[in-house]
């Protein structure tokens, strides 16, 4: 399965929009849930979430919100601290969702994991979400020893001082691997992971996700409504095909 002559040794899986679509129903909940609790009046649709969407991270897009639409928020003195324990509570629901196996693995997902596996390749995530959000999606949605199958998992504040689309995390995660960038294939959902992962070199693979579709893609290897039809044969093709045209 892997050609003798491919220079791809890992894959480095973006994990919201990529491995799950977990915005809608997932994060999206999760915050509501977590602004009611708070006795807050906030509440964000579907059509605000897109929105909010072009700010990576859970922290980060509360305080674009504010600066949008609750501008008194941030006047306060405790307004990171209250956005912090926003947060936590947000994943204390987000993890129950998951738990609840609401958030499948998008189509043929499960099957190329399983197949890279095979055929030796390694495997690593970079995202800006949470660490425990990688974890229960994993184990829930993949498999209960899924977390080991990745030598690498960069996530949250831990990996990267800035989120995507600044390059940071996959920095991280390269220097972790010991690998050059020309060596990994990223696989993204959006406008906001390809420039992360393209800022890093990394070559990229594209799936649109439901909040991504139409975003601009420039710089993608090949841009896939999903992995449904796409073996690991084919994988290798897109990215020897580029190393070839480069
Ligand atoms: C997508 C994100 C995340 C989640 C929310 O990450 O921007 O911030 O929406 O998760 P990616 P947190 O596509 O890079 O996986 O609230 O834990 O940040
Ligand atoms: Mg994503």
């Amino acid at each position: 399965m892997k050609t003798a002559k491919s220079l791809m040794q890992a894959l480095i899986f973006d994990v919201d929009g990529t491995l799950a679509d977990t915005e809608r129903d997932g994060h999206r909940p999760a915050f509501n849930a977590a602004f009611a609790d708070a006795g807050l009046d906030w509440h964000w649709d579907e059509a605000l979430y897109g929105e909010l969407l072009a700010v990576t991270g859970g922290k980060e897009r509360m305080r674009f919100y504010c600066e949008r639409y609750a501008p008194d928020f941030l006047k306060q003195p405790d307004a990171d601290e209250r956005i912090k324990a926003l947060h936590a509570a947000k994943t204390t629901h987000y993890v129950r969702i998951v738990e609840s196996g609401a958030l499948p693995l998008r189509p043929g997902v499960a099957r190329l994991i399983a197949d890279a596996r095979q055929a030796g390749l390694r495997l690593a995530i970079a995202t800006t979400t949470t660490p425990e959000n990688v974890e229960v999606l994993l184990r829930a949605s993949l498999a209960p020893d899924a977390m080991s199958w990745f030598e690498v998992i960069g996530a949250g504040d831990a990996a990267a001082k800035k989120k995507k689309p600044a390059p940071d995390v996959y920095l991280w995660v390269l220097e972790r691997l010991g690998l050059p960038a020309s060596a990994c294939l990223a696989l993204e959902d959006s406008e906001n992971g390809i420039l992360s992962s393209r800022a890093a070199g990394i070559p990229t693979l594209v799936t649109e996700s439901e909040y991504t579709r139409g975003q601009d893609f420039g710089g993608a290897l090949a841009v896939l409504p999903d992995l449904a039809n796409t073996t690991l044969a084919d994988v290798f093709e897109i990215f020897d095909k580029s190393l070839s045209s480069a």
